[in-house]
């Protein structure tokens, strides 16, 4: 195979000189390692009898499933082994977690992820998927604090997904662009398949849930009525519609393709702030699809500028080509 895989991409960025890449190299290899045993555990799911949900729900009140905690048990496992990291938030724990036996050494990291995304999708054979994000953990913290994590979006010095679909892939960014791996099951090895990722800057394709229009703010009404009236209307084209329910799916097919996809916040969730986690899903995706040339938004600002408050806090989402991202923010603000 002429396509470089991962250990040699990070040889290759070291030539090149992005030292980020290089820093972030042996943590990565870490959750390349997760990723290649979540797989698994997915793909064996129905064979071992996993698939199934608990009578537990997690922080944000949703049903658990087995491989959920699966899942996420595999991740810390994964990503506690090296001691470069201080500390994890996950989707599947209500508090912080402590990695214990950490190095006395060297730059310590934070490590906020999403071990399933999508899980409710598993059962019925639709691609899942891992995002994670990568903070700087505060020099000196002996531990770390829950304020530690509350770093804003923009403080990111990694982000990166796993799909789990017709085949696993490994995307990511350090700050030098978004380069997309491909795992071969045959050597259980990830090649770069997708280098350089870029999100056209226009797009006739959309992803949100329909069936949330009528707890949908005006400006998000009046954005999708306009992608529903086609050529004749304001908007003067035709648009596409996906959901999959599953953000990770949609952000890849927007990384390829082009689109946009929204989960904005209703009259339902407005209390909560929206339905996607702002920590482990909407920045690091939002680090991701900036890298990619595209923009993303809360629909009041950009993602990557809010100051979080809590671990779990939720953020409506705007993300994809940047100038469809542009025109729903615009109904969003007062002068439209
Ligand atoms: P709905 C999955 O549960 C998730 O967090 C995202 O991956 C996905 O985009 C969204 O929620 C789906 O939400 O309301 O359509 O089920």
């Amino acid at each position: 195979m002429n396509k470089p895989s991962l250990a040699q991409f990070f040889i290759g960025e070291q030539q090149r000189g992005n030292v980020s890449t290089v820093e972030m190299a042996p943590l990565l290899e870490d959750i390349a390692t997760a990723c290649k045993e979540i797989a698994l555990a997915i793909n064996q799911g129905a064979l071992q009898g996993t698939m199934g949900s608990l009578d537990a729900q997690n922080v944000q009140g949703e049903t658990q499933k087995q491989l959920d905690v699966i899942c996420n048990d595999i991740f810390i496992a994964a990503n506690s082994k090296r001691g470069n990291i201080a500390g994890m938030v996950s989707e599947e724990l209500e508090q912080f977690y402590t990695v214990p036996h950490q190095s006395v050494s060297g730059e310590k990291y934070l490590l906020l992820f999403d071990p399933l995304d999508g899980s409710s999708n598993v059962n019925v054979n639709i691609s899942v998927g891992t995002i994670f994000s990568v903070l700087r953990c505060p020099t000196g913290a002996p531990h770390p604090q829950p304020k530690d994590f509350l770093q804003a979006g923009k403080q990111q010095i990694c982000a990166g997904y796993a799909l789990y679909g017709t085949s696993t892939i490994l995307v990511f960014t350090t700050g030098h662009g978004v380069n997309g791996f491909t795992l071969d099951i045959e050597t259980n090895t990830f090649f770069l398949t997708h280098p350089n990722m870029q999100i056209a800057a226009d797009t006739n394709e959309f992803a949100i849930n329909m069936s949330n229009y009528r707890f949908w703010q005006a400006p998000m009404q009046r954005y999708i009525d306009e992608c529903l009236e086609g050529k004749a209307g304001a908007h003067g084209k035709d648009f596409n519609m996906r959901w999959v329910a599953s953000m990770v799916a949609e952000i890849h097919r927007i990384l390829v393709r082009g689109g946009v996809f929204m989960y904005p916040i209703d009259s339902r969730a407005k209390s909560q702030g929206g339905k996607l986690r702002l920590l482990y899903e909407a920045n690091p995706m939002s680090f991701i699809v900036g890298q990619a040339g595209g923009a993303s938004s809360t629909g009041y600002q950009d993602i990557m500028d809010v100051t979080p408050t809590t671990l779990h806090q939720r953020v409506g989402v705007i993300m994809g080509s940047k100038n469809e991202v542009i025109r729903a923010v615009s109904y969003h603000s007062s002068k439209h």
